[in-house]
C-alpha cells in the first residue's frame, strides 16, 4: 500500500535545496546541491540524487553520490570547492548531462553518466566556439550561475545561467560583473559548444527592468526552462529570495513576459504576513501524469544553510498561467492527509512567532524564535527532525487533513518547560476549536484533547499564550 507523502518529501536528515525535477523513464528525479545540516556555508556535500515512481511520489529512493567536488579536475581553494544548484538533461545520444557551476572560476563544468543517477564522470566546460570558456570574458560576459537545461521537442538543447547581484560582492569578485539578466544559449550536440550567435538575454534583472513588468520580481538566480503546451516557462528566483517566479514565452530564447509567483516559502502574496521565517528558494515546475508541481526549497535550523526539499501541487489556467501555489504539508500527497494518525511535527507548513521580522538574520538566530532542527550532526540516517524553541506567540501550522468524524483527540508530543496556554485552531487567527493548558515536563509529555473540528478537509494551528520554551515532536489525531 502507498504511504502517505508529506513535505518536506525526503527523509528529515536530507538537506537537498535547489533540486530540479525530471522524468526518466516512469521515475522523476530530483537533482539539487547539498547542504550540510548546521553547515557553515552553502552546499558543502556531494551531489546525491533521490528518485521516485511517477505513480507514488510518496516512496523517494535514495540514487546515492552522483558527483564529488574532488570529480571536477580543476582545484580551487576552500570554500570554492562548494557545489552550487546543478540541472541534467538528457542528450541526443541518450546519455545524461549534468550541468554545474564552478564558483571559483565563474564557469559552468559539464559531466556525463550513461544512466540518470549513476556515477557521472567529467566531460569539459561550457565554451564559446572559439574555445574561449562561457564566463572568461571578463569584460562582455554576464555573470555566470545556477545552470538550467533544456532539450527541446525537435532535439534541440539550451543552456540557462545568470546571476542579479546589484553590485560585485566577496562571492562574484571572480566572476563577470555584468548581471544585466538571465541568459540562454544553444548548444551543440557535444553538449560544450554554444552555437554561433544564440547567446540571448533571458529574464529582467534590476538593472533593465523599467516599464517590463518585472519590476518588484526581477530576476535574482536559479534559472530553470520548462514547456508545457507549447509554451516555454522560464523559472527563476526573484530578488526577493523567497519566492519563486516564471516569465513566459513563445519560442526557448524568444522574448519572455513576466507571468506571476508559483511559490513563496512564507506564503507572501498570499497571507497577511510571512508565515515562516524567509531566505533564498530554488526549484522548478513539472507535469507528472495530469498535475503540475512546482519544487521548492524551505529553510530551517535559523540559518540558510540547511535548506530541505519541498514541492506542491500547483494550477496552470486555461490561459496558460500558474496560480500562486500554497505551502501545505503534504504537496506530493495528491490531496490532504488522512485526518488521523500520527505526524512528525517537522511536516508543518508554517512555523513562526508573530508579529516579528522574519527574515533569516542574526537577531532570529539568537532570538526567542522556533524551527525546525535535528539532533547531532550532519547525517544520510536516523532522522529526527522536530520544532525547537516554540513559546509566547508562537504559530504553527499544518495544511491539511481530511477529517472523518465530527469530533477528534488531537495530541501533541512535547518537553520543555511551558507555563500556559496551547490553543488549537483552524487557521492562524481562525476559530478556536480547543485549548490544553501545558505545564514543564520531565521528558518528552503528550498533551491532548477533543476538539469539535467537523468533518472534511481542514488545516489545524497551534499557538501558544504563556512562559517558557519548548520542542514539539509529535502530532497524533485519534
Ligand atoms: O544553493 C546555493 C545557492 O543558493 C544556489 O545556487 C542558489 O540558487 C541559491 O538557492
Amino acid at each position: 500500500m502507498k504511504q502517505q507523502a508529506y513535505n518536506p518529501y525526503l527523509p528529515s536528515y536530507e538537506y537537498i535545496p535547489d533540486a530540479e525535477p525530471h522524468i526518466f523513464g516512469d521515475r522523476v528525479y530530483i537533482y539539487g546541491s547539498h547542504d550540510r545540516f548546521n553547515g557553515a556555508f552553502f552546499c558543502m556535500n556531494d551531489y546525491v540524487c533521490y528518485s521516485a515512481p511517477i505513480d507514488d511520489l510518496s516512496s523517494w529512493r535514495y540514487e546515492g553520490v552522483i558527483w564529488r567536488k574532488k570529480d571536477d579536475p580543476s582545484r580551487p581553494p576552500l570554500i570554492l570547492k562548494q557545489l552550487y544548484a546543478p540541472d541534467v538533461v538528457q542528450g541526443n545520444d541518450g546519455r545524461f548531462y549534468l550541468y554545474y557551476f564552478k564558483g571559483s572560476m565563474g564557469i559552468i563544468g559539464v559531466a556525463v553518466c550513461d544512466t540518470p543517477a549513476g556515477k557521472y564522470k567529467f566531460h569539459g566546460y561550457v565554451r564559446y566556439p572559439n574555445g574561449t570558456l562561457l564566463g572568461r570574458n571578463h569584460e562582455s560576459d554576464l555573470a555566470q550561475f545556477d545552470p538550467g537545461v533544456f532539450r527541446d521537442d525537435d532535439g534541440k538543447i539550451y543552456l540557462y545561467t545568470g546571476f542579479g547581484e546589484k553590485k560585485p560582492n566577496i562571492f562574484t569578485r571572480f566572476r563577470p560583473v555584468n548581471y544585466h539578466g538571465a541568459m540562454g544559449v544553444e548548444l551543440e550536440n557535444d553538449m560544450l559548444t554554444i552555437k554561433e550567435n544564440t547567446l540571448t538575454r533571458i529574464a529582467k534583472t534590476q538593472h533593465c527592468s523599467q516599464g517590463t513588468g518585472y519590476e518588484g520580481h526581477e530576476f535574482f538566480e536559479a534559472s530553470s526552462m520548462r514547456k508545457f503546451e507549447g509554451k516555454y516557462y522560464f523559472i527563476y528566483s526573484s530578488v526577493l529570495g523567497h519566492e519563486l517566479c516564471y516569465a513566459i514565452g513563445d519560442s526557448p530564447l524568444g522574448e519572455f513576459k513576466y507571468g506571476g509567483t508559483l511559490v513563496s516559502i512564507g506564503d507572501v502574496g498570499l497571507a497577511k504576513e510571512p508565515m515562516n521565517y524567509l531566505g533564498n528558494t530554488h526549484g522548478s515546475l513539472i507535469k507528472i501524469k495530469d498535475d503540475y508541481y512546482v519544487f521548492y526549497h524551505r529553510q530551517t535550523n535559523r540559518h540558510c544553510h540547511s535548506r530541505q526539499a519541498c514541492a506542491e501541487k500547483i494550477i496552470r489556467n486555461p490561459d496558460g498561467t500558474f496560480s500562486q501555489a500554497e505551502l501545505t504539508s503534504c504537496g506530493l500527497n495528491g490531496g490532504p492527509l488522512k485526518g488521523e494518525g500520527k505526524y512528525p511535527a517537522y511536516i508543518a507548513c508554517h512555523l513562526y512567532k508573530r508579529g516579528e521580522p522574519k527574515f533569516l538574520t542574526a537577531k532570529i538566530a539568537k532570538g526567542h524564535h522556533p524551527y525546525f532542527t535535528q539532533t547531532g550532526k550532519d547525517r544520510e540516517e536516523r532522522g529526527d527532525q522536530y520544532v525547537a524553541n516554540f513559546g509566547d506567540d508562537c504559530v504553527l501550522g499544518f495544511k491539511y487533513f481530511d477529517f472523518a468524524k465530527d469530533e477528534v483527540e488531537v495530541s501533541l508530543l512535547l518537553s520543555g518547560k511551558p507555563q500556559g496556554t496551547l490553543r488549537i485552531k483552524d487557521s492562524p487567527d481562525g476559530r478556536e476549536l480547543g485549548t490544553i493548558a501545558l505545564h514543564p515536563t520531565s521528558g518528552k509529555e503528550a498533551f491532548h484533547t477533543n476538539v469539535a473540528i467537523g468533518t472534511g478537509i481542514k488545516a489545524l494551528y497551534f499557538d501558544f499564550v504563556g512562559s517558557g520554551r519548548f520542542d514539539i515532536f509529535e502530532l497524533e489525531i485519534q
